[in-house]
């Protein structure tokens, strides 16, 4: 067996790690060492630029037909705190940021039992009526194969509707952790990681790009995180269409895993870092503060990160309702650039498919 001191010395020289070799990196190289790496290899593609955007979410519902363990998002129907919101709360919303500047949307949500696939094309065609500007990246892999499927298309046709209502990018979430054993163990009855895979095969060969998540901290092992990284590795191979990497620490705060408790910021550190040297073939590593923390984001600059995600205000539950340390996710553009200097790189603000966009203010 190679030592970490070789492998490390390997990936300096441009070689691809294997999944042996990338779990002693993973095990017994110092962190320091990781960050070394990580930040060269992130150098290597993006400069010294780190990006963020100027974004909201849209949480249509909370309201989900899958039960999820580590979830502190989902309500049943009916419950005190279960939410659906109108097509015209939806609106209202949206006319609130006309001429804010924002070019990005987020769209996701439950897995509503209701909603249909014209239902998520005319939220699309709404936002886009209120915003033609901005791009609508939205539904997770898992809401998009259960919208399809419950119309009778293929994945094909079904992500083609979407598009053509205006549709520009899909989220990287509903991956949770691609290993059939753990997956069984935290999301029973959640939609496969094959259809996972199908849904963003899919949409790179209709030419959509889409970002990719992994939830780590709870039950899994490093080696669970590795072969997880290596199926997007395989799939970007293939078809280069994810933008971007997110890796998605499990936060704690009222779910049915909350015993677990949550890993220490070294091991984010590590596995943003890894994420970097095994992702060889993904341009983007998105520490996304709302989840870290800003404190932790901060430091994820230094493992490997080019992107924190964007300003929020205020419009996302998930991470609020499951521990993060901010209740009300928001940040201002000066307080982004801010971030992103004390940690030593360059501020630059991108759109959904990172072409930049020059603020000459
Ligand atoms: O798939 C849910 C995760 C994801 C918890 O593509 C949790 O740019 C930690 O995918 N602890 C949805 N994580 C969010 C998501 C996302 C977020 C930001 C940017 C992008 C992007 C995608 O949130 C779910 C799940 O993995 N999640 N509950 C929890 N307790």
């Amino acid at each position: 067996m190679r030592t970490w001191e070789d492998i490390a010395a390997c990936v300096k020289a441009g070689q691809r790690l294997s999944a042996e070799d990338a779990l002693v990196l993973w095990q017994e190289a110092p962190l320091w060492r990781l960050s070394e790496l990580a930040v060269a290899k992130k150098r290597a593609i993006s400069g010294d630029k780190v990006f963020y955007n100027r974004n909201f979410h849209l949480e249509p519902t909370n309201v989900c037909v899958f039960n999820c363990k580590f979830c502190s998002f989902r309500r049943p129907r009916g419950s005190a705190e279960a939410w659906e919101w109108s097509m015209a709360q939806m609106q209202e919303l949206c006319e609130r940021y006309v001429g804010s500047g924002v070019t990005e949307v987020h769209i996701v949500g439950g897995v509503h039992p209701d909603h249909s696939l014209d239902y998520y094309c005319s939220l699309i065609r709404m936002v886009k009526s209120v915003l033609p500007e901005v791009a609508i990246k939205a539904y997770t892999a898992i809401e998009l194969s259960y919208m399809i499927r419950r119309a009778g298309l293929s994945v094909h046709e079904g992500l083609q509707r979407l598009i053509d209502a205006g549709m520009n990018a899909i989220p990287g979430g509903g991956a949770e952790i691609f290993d059939e054993e753990i997956r069984a163990k935290i999301c029973p009855d959640k939609g496969s990681t094959q259809e996972w895979f199908e849904v963003h095969r899919a949409a790179h060969e209709l030419g959509l790009k889409t970002n990719a998540t992994m939830l780590y901290g709870h039950i899994e092992s490093v080696e669970h995180r590795i072969d997880h990284l290596m199926r997007l590795r395989e799939l970007q191979d293939a078809t280069s269409g994810f933008n971007a990497f997110i890796p998605l620490k499990y936060r704690n705060f009222g779910n049915p895993m909350s015993e677990i408790g949550e890993v220490a910021i070294t091991d984010d550190l590590r596995t943003l870092a890894m994420s970097r040297l095994i992702l060889d073939n993904v341009p983007h590593i998105k520490a996304y503060w709302v989840m870290y923390g800003k404190q932790t984001t901060e430091m994820a600059l230094m493992f490997g990160a080019d992107d924190i995600d964007g300003t929020i205000d205020d419009s996302t539950k998930i991470y609020s309702m499951a521990g993060a340390e901010d209740k009300r996710p928001k940040m201002s553009v000066e307080q982004m650039c801010e971030m992103v200097t004390r940690a030593g790189f360059c501020a630059v603000e991108r759109d959904t498919h990172y072409n930049e966009i020059n603020n000459i203010k």
